[in-house]
């Protein structure tokens, strides 16, 4: 087993990977910029190291200095997290190297998969139905047109080496075709530094469906059943949930074999999610994240398996402690990301000081976070405070249940999104689980829900104003503090005895 793991990231999941080192008998190590002197994740680690200022590139993307300060402290491996240097290869190849063990996918297969038109070509070769599309990357317009031509408008132009989204153009006709192949192309190369696109047929407002993988170094690997992530903005995912209301569980038994097959075909190695759209009942490969992703602990709620536990002691070497047998879902989970923004502003990020923190608790809540009372969240990075996930024995009780956790949750201080949560949580087509990944845009009144929702009841929040409101607890605190000094200085002047009616700061006086 791993002795020291070094964790290459920053906030909920930093801590999230270090919970699983403490339950493990493994020390932890963090690196954190400039800007996270203050973060819980670099107090919780056993060690912790400044690898450099606030920006990303001159910290947690800057892989000398991740890999130089797990050398110098003896870690045996290195945890990337979501994001950051997680799916890099050279990265990979740089830990392999160095003789640290890279706690993911080998740089040959984080090679491969990064490739979006190799991954579509191996996933082909596994049996996996992808979009109708090209089989090559796609550089000339006579080619381009003869295929989307071929393919039927409207189609969709991605970069190769991109993924989530970025950079993808939508055509709906052949007028469009070539300024939108340029600019893709444009993009492709300052994005991701190569120009490569591919097309495929666009299908419009399926549902986004993802397979949780886990897959060993002894050519095991199995599924732990899908998320439904349909929920998303500007290819940011909002809400996520497992199961997913659409599948069936003889669809699930199927495609999750299939998914297992194709993780095993290419060596997959550790946990990893591979990502489909589902139209029309029928599933479509998109890609693979070749990482643990956001939302697994929803897939952990369900199953009861501990992800990033089986990543680390797939890591080690250890066959997957678990086969296909094991894997039961039981109940529903949902993931509401909490997030600094303003849901009525454009859900502009609202980074700050949060002033008064409270989180939810009670049967069946789980929060993962990375901040606390008086914890500034800074500027440089996603502003996510929080996620808050739900488990329920069905979908209803679930969605009951955030609803009750969303009206505990108390942050003062940022803008947060909890109003835009609840009003989903109230959507009619939300509850009767008709998803698609353009609900947001669709469901036009939820703005008006929310506006709704903040005035409708008297909110925890406001009825514990008294124990939030910083002025007004500091002030009281104060007026105690000024009391109890003045009779403890006439105490030690034996000037007066305590008097029996001590005088307090009432809520209503300060
Ligand atoms: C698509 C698609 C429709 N048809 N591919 C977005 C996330 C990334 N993993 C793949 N994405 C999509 N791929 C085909 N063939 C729709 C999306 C998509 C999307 C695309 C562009 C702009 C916004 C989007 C929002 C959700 C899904």
């Amino acid at each position: 087993m791993l002795k020291k793991i070094l964790v290459a990231n920053r906030g909920e999941i930093a801590i999230r990977i270090m919970r699983a080192c403490r339950e493990m008998g493994i020390a932890s190590v963090a690196v954190y910029s400039e800007a996270d002197t203050n973060a819980l994740f670099a107090k919780y680690a056993d060690e912790a190291y400044c690898i450099g200022p606030a920006p990303a590139t001159q910290s947690y993307l800057n892989m000398d200095a991740v890999i130089k300060t797990a050398q110098d402290c003896g870690a045996d491996a290195i945890h990337p997290g979501y994001g950051f240097l997680a799916e890099n290869p050279k990265f990979a190849s740089s830990c392999e190297q160095a003789g640290i063990k890279f706690i993911g996918p080998s740089s040959r297969v984080l090679t491969l998969l990064g490739d979006k038109v190799a991954a579509r070509k191996e996933m082909i070769k596994a049996g996996i139905r992808v979009v109708p599309g090209t089989d090559e990357c796609v550089t000339e317009f006579p080619q381009a047109r003869a295929l989307a031509k071929e393919i039927g408008y409207p189609i969709i132009i991605k970069p190769s080496g991109g993924g989530g989204g970025i950079g993808m153009t939508i055509v709906d006709n052949e007028a469009d075709l070539a300024k939108a192949l340029e600019s893709t192309q444009a993009i492709a190369t300052t994005t991701f530094g190569i120009c490569d696109v591919y097309i495929e047929k666009y299908l419009t407002d399926p549902r986004h469906i993802e397979f949780q993988l886990l897959g060993d170094s002894h050519g095991n690997a199995i599924h732990l059943g899908e998320r439904e992530c349909s929920i998303q903005r500007r290819h940011q995912k909002l809400i996520e949930e497992c199961p997913s209301p659409a599948v069936t569980p003889k669809m699930r038994y199927k495609m999750g074999a299939i998914a297992a097959n194709a993780a095993r075909l290419v060596g997959y190695e550790g946990a990893g999610t591979m990502e489909f759209l589902f139209s029309q009942g029928k599933f479509y490969f998109l890609e693979v994240n070749a990482r643990v992703q956001v939302e697994h602990p929803v897939t952990e709620m369900v199953t009861g398996v501990d992800i990033v536990k089986e990543g680390i002691r797939i890591a080690s070497g250890l066959p997957l402690s678990l086969t296909q047998k094991d894997i039961h879902i039981s109940g529903s989970a949902i993931e509401c990301r909490i997030n600094a923004e303003d849901p009525v502003n454009d859900f502009v990020p609202t980074p700050g000081k949060i002033l008064s923190y409270h989180a939810p608790g009670g049967t069946g809540i789980r929060v993962d976070s990375g901040v606390y009372s008086s914890y500034t969240i800074p500027p440089f990075y996603d502003p996510m405070i929080s996620k808050l996930i739900v488990w329920g024995r069905n979908r209803s009780e679930t969605i009951a249940r955030m609803q009750r956790a969303l009206y505990e949750y108390i942050i003062i201080g940022p803008k947060n999104n909890i109003p835009f949560h609840q009003a989903v949580m109230e959507n009619p087509r939300f509850v009767a689980g008709d998803l698609g990944t353009h609900f947001i845009e669709k469901e036009t009144t939820l703005l008006a829900d929310m506006m709704v929702i903040m005035e409708r009841e008297i909110p925890l929040t406001a009825k514990l104003r008294h124990r939030t409101d910083d002025k007004k607890r500091i002030a009281a605190i104060a007026a105690v503090a000024a009391v109890t000094q003045r009779y403890a200085h006439m105490e030690r002047m034996n000037q007066a005895k305590w008097p029996s009616q001590f005088p307090v700061a009432t809520r209503e006086n300060d």
